[in-house]
């Protein structure tokens, strides 16, 4: 008989997943069934842009966290696809640090041409997972929303790929229910012009904070204070800005810092981070873990080893994406497909184990980025992926962070080479700080228009 595999979310980890199984296919082999559930109206995940917060039309909770005149925060060549590039799909190179929308339309493309999306249902939230011992498979019961018909399937495998940036992780400051302006997560922001000429206060120093705080300058804010609970995010900012303690207390518009410090601020934006929440999932199959390069209770950070028939894709603290989402997805195919054998679960549990360890005694981004471009190869290695230099991307990527601390505000117009085809990529037609067009058009154009053409 056979089998059926349910995958959850239709993201860039989901759509790696369909795209791992129909190579496959494409090389002639006899794939499971697949059914990708997927609650958005389209596929993408977060670079499905929406302008919705809350709760959507259905009254389900958003998903996206992804804001108007997003830029990718990292080059475009540490995440390009091995077996898809950049170059194939837009047909000429193209620069290195393309927004939202660029982004959206890369991925795709790939599953577009391996023609995957009837295997996705839209608009079906899994509601429940249940695994059935005597049976040996997963009950999943999703929820129909157009026809509004809840159904449980049986399943052999489930492979849970729904994200970790969505459901937001929201901490409460004194004074807060009476501040006098606006207190939101970074998952709720949207628009950086509503903000133009504010005072706004950041809380976090991590990559939502960076970048929202640098859209609100770009905007136009009127200044930007990020408040920091560990250290200051450190890079020469412009002069409107300002790194202060956590803070202490908001009392009316005045926010009060730790060391005594204190500023009137317009709005609030929490860029505290977000939590793994898999609410469909019974408590022996769920996840539990912060947002790090190595969770325990994975294998080869994908297989669950209590129970090996269920499968995670995505759920590191990411340096690499697209190419690392690959690399899962093809390990997972290859252990469904019995191409890969499992060891025994104590082995499961000593070889991540061996892996925590050497997170744990990461110093820096530098050794951070190394690991998780050797978990990546480890991966690629025992399955038929296409191997990329990988030497190449980590390299890639200190280029990167060292661009950012040396021009925050100038970083993104920096290129760098495919390492995928070789090529180095073009300069964009406009500085990132001037260019307030995020539109795919705008960018594609090789030069750019003037308001006259
Ligand atoms: P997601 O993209 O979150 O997709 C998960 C999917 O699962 C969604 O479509 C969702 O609707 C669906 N889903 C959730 N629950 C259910 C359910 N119960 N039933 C059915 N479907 C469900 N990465 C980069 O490489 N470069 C960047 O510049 C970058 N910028 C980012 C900016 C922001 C603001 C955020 C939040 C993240 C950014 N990332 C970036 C990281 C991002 O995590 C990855 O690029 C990527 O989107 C992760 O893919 P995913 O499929 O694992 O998860
Ligand atoms: P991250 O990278 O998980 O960072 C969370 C940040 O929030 C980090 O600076 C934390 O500070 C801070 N934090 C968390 N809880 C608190 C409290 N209670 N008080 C103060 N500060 C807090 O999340 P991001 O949203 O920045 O990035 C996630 C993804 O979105 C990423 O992949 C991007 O590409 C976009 P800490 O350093 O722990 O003190």
């Amino acid at each position: 008989m056979t089998l059926r595999v349910a995958i959850i979310g239709a993201g860039p980890s989901g759509m790696a997943q369909m795209r791992a199984f129909q190579s496959a296919a494409a090389k002639g082999a006899e794939i499971p069934e697949i059914v990708c559930f997927e609650r958005q109206e389209d596929w993408g995940g977060l670079w499905n842009y929406t302008w919705r917060t809350g709760l959507d039309e259905y009254g389900e909770p958003i998903h996206g966290s992804m804001y108007r005149y997003l830029w990718s925060n990292g080059p475009k060549e540490c995440l390009e696809f091995a077996d898809y590039t950049f170059e194939e799909h837009f047909g000429k190179p193209i620069a290195s640090y393309p927004p939202r929308a660029v982004i959206w339309d890369y991925i795709k493309g790939r599953v577009e041409k391996a023609n995957v999306r009837p295997w996705v249902r839209f608009r079906t939230p899994v509601r429940s997972v249940e695994f059935d011992e005597e049976s040996q498979t997963f009950l999943v019961t999703s929820h129909d929303l157009k026809n509004d018909v809840v159904s449980t399937e049986e399943f052999d495998h489930v492979i849970v790929a729904n994200g970790h940036f969505s459901t937001p992780n929201v901490p409460e400051f004194p004074g807060f229910d009476t501040f006098g302006g606006r207190v939101l997560h970074a998952h709720d922001f949207r628009d950086a012009l509503e903000f133009k000429g504010k005072d706004i206060l950041i809380i976090g120093t991590s990559y939502s904070a960076e970048d929202i705080g640098s859209q609100c300058y770009k905007y136009g804010c009127k200044s930007v204070t990020v408040s920091h609970r560990t250290n200051p995010i450190g890079f020469d900012w412009p002069d409107n800005w300002a790194e202060v303690p956590l803070l202490a207390k908001v009392d009316g518009n005045t926010a009060y810092f730790k060391d005594g410090s204190s500023r009137d601020v317009d709005a609030i934006i929490l860029c505290t981070g977000y939590q793994h929440h898999f609410p469909f999932l019974t408590d022996d199959l769920r996840l539990k873990t912060a947002n790090r390069l190595w969770p325990l209770g994975l294998y080869k950070g994908v297989v669950w080893e209590e129970n090996p028939k269920l499968m995670y894709l995505g759920m590191q603290d990411q340096f690499y994406t697209f190419n690392m989402f690959d690399a899962q997805a093809w390990f997972a195919r290859d252990v469904i497909m019995g191409r890969i054998p499992l060891p025994s679960k104590d082995e499961m549990k000593a070889d991540s184990q061996a892996w925590r360890d050497r997170e744990e005694g990461l110093k820096d981004d530098h050794d951070m980025i190394w690991f998780q471009g050797d978990y990546t190869a480890e991966l690629i290695e025992m399955t038929d992926y296409p191997m990329f230099d990988i030497e190449g991307v980590n390299k890639t990527f200190e280029e990167w962070e060292h661009d950012k601390a040396h021009d925050i505000m100038g970083y993104r117009n920096k290129s760098y080479r495919s390492l995928m085809t070789g090529n180095m990529s073009p300069a964009h037609h406009t500085p990132w700080l001037d260019e307030l067009d995020d539109s795919l058009e705008a960018y594609l154009q090789v030069e750019k228009k003037t308001a006259a053409e």
